[in-house]
């Protein structure tokens, strides 16, 4: 039996051209890669919104690393969470400023927890969060 479903689904002809002119503008070559995308997108969501298992989070910083004890705090939570921070990696922007990407493993509470309290150091000029899978969906 093949891996692959193919099922019909009836649409708004409305919505799926202007679905399509969108895919067609991020480049998607096919209709089915696009909704494979947004189904695992959903997923993802899912995942993280009912705790449930592993997931990876990626969290992106930009400070200035003069900001009066951001470097030592910055280093205080990441050693406190050693067993969920995977890794680190550190960009000197310019003179000031530090650009930091740290990928964290977890629960979503977990590294949700953990991103907003690097988020919230003072002196952090720009923090986000990015939300995937720890793995096959
Ligand atoms: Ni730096």
């Amino acid at each position: 039996m093949s891996d692959i479903v193919r099922f019909g689904v009836s649409l708004p002809r409305e919505l799926v051209e202007t679905f399509d002119k969108h895919i067609d503008l991020k480049g998607y070559t096919s209709r089915s890669e696009a909704i494979r995308d947004i189904m695992r997108a959903y997923l993802v969501e899912q995942k993280w919104e009912t705790g449930e298992g592993q997931v990876m989070g990626t969290v992106t910083i930009v400070y200035d690393h003069h900001t009066r004890e951001l470097s030592r705090v910055l280093s205080d939570i990441q050693h406190h969470n050693h067993d969920a921070i995977v890794c680190t990696t550190h960009v000197h922007l310019d003179e000031h400023n530090c650009l930091e990407v740290i990928v964290i493993r977890g629960t979503a509470k977990q590294v949700q927890h953990i991103a907003d309290s690097l988020i919230s150091i003072r002196g952090v000029i720009h923090g986000k969060l990015v939300c995937t899978t720890g793995g096959t969906l």
